[in-house]
């Protein structure tokens, strides 16, 4: 059993990357990645500082490739900016007051990480933000390296284990991420224990 964690206004909620082409039916779906959004919406309103990420690639992308292998640089063309499997997934509920971060979108660049090319630090910094929780999609891609580079700049982190869902290739790839994510120093409850 972990602890429940209060939210206080020191908190974030980073919602990653839950965008049509990595839910069922799109470009490069996630297994499950839908069943995020019902937890995800359920989480969003106890935070007063809410951040959405996006991928938001160009055409050209560098992770695209005709004979995607389901890792790095091998990706299939997925979240090309402004097209409609870039949106967010119809059920996400997205607050008036919502930060949203575009990510990936130098075409020779590949940033998982919400933090990676962009101004993620200083927009949580200037809110005053310690403490950060994490869900969406992928847990063994995006999720991770947006936890980890949130723990580099200094936030305490909280991976919400069921607010994610992982590619999984090759399997075992998420356990194995969560672990990493939890040596680095990240805490890791279920979207129940925040209250
Ligand atoms: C992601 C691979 C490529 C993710 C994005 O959102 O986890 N994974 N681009
Ligand atoms: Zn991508």
């Amino acid at each position: 059993m972990e602890d429940a964690l209060k939210v206080q206004a020191t908190d974030a909620l980073i919602v990653v990357d839950v965008q049509k082409d990595f839910c069922p039916r799109g470009a490069m779906a996630v297994e499950k990645g839908d069943e995020v959004v019902p937890v995800l919406n359920a989480l969003t309103p106890k935070f007063g500082c809410v951040v959405f990420t996006r991928d938001w690639h160009p055409p050209n992308h560098c992770s695209f490739s005709e004979e995607p292998e389901f890792k790095d640089e091998s990706w299939p063309p997925h979240c090309v900016a402004d097209t409609p499997g870039a949106a967010f997934h119809d059920d996400l509920r997205l607050p008036s007051h919502a930060v949203i971060i575009d990510k990936g979108t130098e075409p020779d660049a590949e940033a998982y990480s919400g933090f990676e090319g962009t101004e993620l630090t200083e927009r949580l910094r200037e809110r005053g933000i310690a403490r950060v929780f994490v869900g969406g999609l992928a847990t063994d891609y995006c999720v991770k390296n947006t936890v980890l580079d949130a723990l580099e700049a200094g936030f305490e982190t909280v991976l919400v284990e069921d607010a994610c869902r992982g590619i999984d290739i090759p399997p075992g790839t998420v356990v194995e991420s969560v672990a990493e994510m939890r040596q680095a120093g990240a805490l890791v409850v279920r979207a129940e224990d925040v209250k």
